[in-house]
């Protein structure tokens, strides 16, 4: 079966769909910061599933082959790292403002309000994005994955060692990395309070040196 799907030509679409989204999200950031306003996005990464892990991923989810372009919605994966936590929720606002001209959103996953047993957070986003091809316009699945620097520290980490330990991560060691992502969040917390005082402070030194000036 497998020997049967042509995956370099399977794939195209897919890489396509990745380079033109990064370019969009990334033009958020460059626009905003030459108007020099504040950019919910830090910065942009993507990929696309290698061909193991997508056969990986089919096996796992039962998924036949001839079904992958449904079956699996991540071939395409797009990355969004944010400062702050309430900056994820600005970015699934722009993103849900596209829903039905460049993209359609399929659903949505909040995995920082519902964090995963392993104590993953993140926001995802499955859209159906249209792509031009040489065979005429197609329309594929990807995912948008919106999460702070800190929560993309620790799900690098945590998926590396992941494959080392090939799935099978000793209890004792799972739980150590449960309360790393709780420390990582209480820090997206405490930074996201330190931001909030200080601009709390600017304002307050705004609102005083303009009494003084209208005296
Ligand atoms: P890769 O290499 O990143 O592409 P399920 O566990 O069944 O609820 P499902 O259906 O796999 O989740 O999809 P979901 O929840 O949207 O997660 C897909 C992707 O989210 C994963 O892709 C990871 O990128 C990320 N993710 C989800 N859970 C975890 C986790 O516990 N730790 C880390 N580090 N990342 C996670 P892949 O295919 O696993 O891998």
């Amino acid at each position: 079966m497998n020997q049967q799907v042509d995956w370099k030509k399977f794939l195209i679409p897919y890489e396509n769909a990745v380079e033109e989204l990064k370019v969009k999200f990334k033009s958020i950031r460059s626009e905003l910061r030459t108007i020099g306003e504040y950019s919910p996005i830090e910065f942009v990464t993507g990929r696309v599933k290698k061909v193991s892990s997508i056969l990986e991923k089919a096996k796992k989810l039962d998924v036949e082959i001839d079904n992958i372009e449904e079956g699996i919605e991540d071939i395409a994966g797009i990355r969004i790292m944010c400062q702050f936590v309430e900056d994820i929720y600005t970015v699934v606002d722009y993103i849900r403002e596209r829903d039905g001209n460049d993209l359609e959103i399929v659903y949505e996953k909040d995995y920082i309000n519902n964090f995963k047993p392993s104590g993953y957070r993140s926001y995802h986003i499955v859209i159906r994005y249209p792509i031009q091809t040489a065979m005429g316009p197609k329309k594929i699945l990807a995912e948008v994955q919106i999460r702070t620097l800190a929560m993309n520290f620790w799900g690098t980490i945590e998926h590396s060692l992941r494959y080392k330990y090939k799935h099978n991560i000793p209890e004792h060691i799972n739980e150590r990395l449960i309360k790393a992502a709780d420390a990582a969040f209480m820090l997206d917390k405490e930074m996201s309070k330190i931001r909030h005082e200080i601009r709390q402070a600017q304002k307050m030194f705004e609102i005083k040196s303009n009494t003084v000036s209208n005296i």
